[in-house]
């Protein structure tokens, strides 16, 4: 039998046609109508049993960038910067794709005092995880936020916002967005706005959605609810029910808790997911295997973390990127560790091919 007829215990060839096997007549004649085939493409596209992965594990040190985003800060003024941004991006798609992983970008930004990064509203959605600095605030939609170190705020798309600083001394926070996806789609833009005007009232984690377990009892019967009812997420409160979740968690299990919506306990975003992780000193820590691709923010601690076999050593301000489908152990070292979590998980589920295994 020729080789190239052979076929696997399913009936399916174990190769399929070269665009080499055409006539290059035949190749010409459909190239010419814009037109190509399809089967010297399949594998390429939908391979066999797992994704094919640009994405490199990698870690980008805070240490090592840190000097050069306050660079930044003497280089170019807000004004030629609007967002004064270093883009973390992943090797394995090179520096014009401006890609942590295949759908998350990830930046550092800094604002200095005084500085105000003007009002705009744009398709993609964004979050800050706040890594250093105090007096820097974030205003969605008339909300206006404090930062602080390990707050998360969401800019949900299309939602105005601005940022300022009113303190002293560089603040610094992570963006994650779902830039990659919306630009793919060619639906990428954004709207300026003159400043907002802020509500009087502190920002809603403060005064609706204190604690879990309680609404404001009005919103039990409200026929519209609103769609990011939280903008703001403390740390000091994450970081505490961390510590009573580890309290009642089985050693081998996650201490990992998930940034919601309080009005429908769904995933606060719809297209990229968030967590809190608190991870366990001096033991190995193996999640299943998923389909969604990932980046890591450590909030505190140190430790290592083996990604499909490359071992990357990271402490406080550290990020790294996780492939989708990659085999993944954490592990802390000294004392328990704190991470944040941005995955894509919630686009992958609405989708409906969402998996761990
Ligand atoms: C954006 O609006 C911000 O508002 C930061 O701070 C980074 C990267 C790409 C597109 C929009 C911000 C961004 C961005």
């Amino acid at each position: 039998m020729n080789p190239l007829d052979a076929v696997n215990s399913l009936g399916h060839a174990e190769s399929l046609g070269r665009l080499e096997d055409l006539p290059p007549d035949y190749v010409k004649a459909i190239n010419d109508l814009s037109v190509a085939p399809l089967w010297p493409q399949l594998r390429g596209l939908l391979p066999r049993d797992k994704p094919a992965r640009a994405t490199q594990p990698f870690m980008w040190r805070y240490r090592d960038i840190r000097p050069h985003l306050l660079r930044a800060g003497e280089l170019t003024p807000i004004e030629k910067a609007e967002r004064r941004v270093l883009v973390l991006c992943n090797p394995g798609h090179g520096l014009d794709k401006l890609v942590a992983t295949p759908t998350i970008y990830v930046g550092l930004q800094l604002i200095l005092p005084g500085e105000v990064a003007p009002n705009h509203r744009h398709t993609p959605t964004a979050v800050r995880f706040v890594i250093e600095g105090e007096g820097g605030y974030t205003t969605v939609n008339g909300e206006k936020c404090p930062m602080h170190k390990g707050d998360l705020i969401l800019t949900p798309a299309l939602n105005w916002h601005e940022h300022g600083h009113e303190g002293s001394g560089p603040v610094v926070w992570l963006d994650a967005l779902d830039l990659p996806m919306i630009y793919a789609m060619e639906a990428s833009y954004a709207i300026e706005g003159p400043n907002q005007t802020v509500r009087p009232e502190a920002d809603a984690s403060q005064n609706k959605y204190r604690r879990a377990g309680l609404l404001p009892y009005a919103s039990l019967g409200a026929a519209l609810r609103p769609k990011y009812p939280q903008i703001r997420f403390p740390w000091a409160d994450v970081r505490e029910a961390l510590g009573a979740l580890a309290a009642v968690t089985p050693k081998d299990e996650a201490v990992q808790l998930a940034y919601v919506n309080p009005e429908t306990g769904l995933p606060c975003l719809a297209t990229l997911g968030f967590s809190a992780q608190r991870l366990r000193a001096g033991q190995d820590f193996s999640p299943r295997k998923r389909s969604a691709s990932s980046v890591i923010h450590v909030i505190e601690g140190r430790g290592e973390s083996v990604i499909d076999g490359t071992t990357l050593a990271w402490s406080e301000g550290d990020t790294l990127a996780i492939p989708t489908h990659a085999a993944v152990t954490h592990r802390a070292q000294g004392q328990d560790a704190y991470l944040f979590h941005v995955d894509d998980a919630p686009m992958q589920r609405a989708l409906g091919f969402y998996e761990d295994f």
